[in-house]
């Protein structure tokens, strides 16, 4: 018996990779300086890379497979909300 483990598997990878991209709503943030301790705080978090904070639409994207309370609480722990 053969089976193609190549091909599925490959495909597979690239499914994996969309869903460790996340995107969270941060509520509170103003101004350049509120993206920048955003960023930090999150680029702090064990596993979590790729960090992209987007100030007007109120969101942050980063790549990583992490609890999304462990996010949550180290985003209010310097003054915002995750509200998403
Ligand atoms: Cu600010």
């Amino acid at each position: 018996m053969h089976y193609d483990i190549v091909g599925p598997f490959t495909h597979n990878l690239t499914i994996i990779e969309d869903i460790t991209m996340q995107v969270i709503k941060i509520k509170g943030m103003s101004c350049q300086h509120c993206v920048a301790s955003t960023t930090k705080a999150l680029e702090e978090l064990p596993g979590v890379s790729r960090v992209s904070v987007d100030l007007e639409a109120g969101e942050a994207k980063y790549e990583g497979d992490i609890d999304k309370a462990v996010v949550s609480s180290a985003i209010e722990k310097i003054g915002f909300e995750v509200i998403e």
